[in-house]
């Protein structure tokens, strides 16, 4: 049984210009696939100004906005969808698929790195507020919404583990 990706609380995951720059896409992905969470969808993609303005509405009225702006169009991003989708597939509880989204934030670690515990990726991996290298989506409501933005239809796998060891 597998559960439509609609019933199953999904999140945004970005990595910033400066986490592709750096090389550590494959290092920040893992950090979501070692903690248990399934890959649902990825891009590498160079964001437009639009998409970048819309992605940040809230944040619009902020002194930062223009910066902010400038800093996610300044090269590739690499986005991607987790889910955690595991006991839906092999149980059908699809209700149990809940808190990804204030897991992921966890792990990403506060927006300033300087007040991010060690053991997250900002506490790890970066320095400053303007060069925090991952974003997060902060509600299901808001994950959903920049899913939608992100990402078209049809680009989402919902694939179940296949029942049968890879290696043997
Ligand atoms: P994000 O949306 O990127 O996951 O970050 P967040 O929720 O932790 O933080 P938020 O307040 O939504 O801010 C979005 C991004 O804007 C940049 N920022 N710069 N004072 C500043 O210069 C400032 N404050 C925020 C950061 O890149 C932050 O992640």
């Amino acid at each position: 049984l597998v559960a439509s990706m609609e019933e199953v609380e999904q999140t945004y995951i970005m990595i910033k210009p400066d986490g592709v720059q750096r090389g550590l896409v494959g290092e920040i992905i893992s950090r979501f696939e070692r903690k248990g969470f399934k890959l649902t969808g990825l891009k590498l993609f160079q964001c437009p100004k639009e998409l970048a303005e819309e992605h940040y509405k809230d944040l619009q009225s902020k002194p930062f906005f223009p910066k902010l702006i400038d800093y996610i169009t300044s090269g590739p991003v690499v986005f991607c969808i987790f889910a955690n989708l595991v006991n839906c597939i092999y149980f059908g509880k699809a209700w149990e698929g809940v808190g990804v989204v204030a897991s992921a934030r966890k792990l990403i670690g506060a927006t300033n790195p300087l007040n991010a515990e060690p053991g997250t990726i900002r506490g790890d991996l970066a320095v400053q507020t303007g060069r925090n290298v991952v974003h997060g989506s902060d509600s299901p409501d808001n994950g959903k919404r920049e899913i939608g933005l992100w990402f078209n239809e049809g680009e989402l796998c919902a694939w179940a583990a296949a029942l049968e060891p890879w290696l043997v």
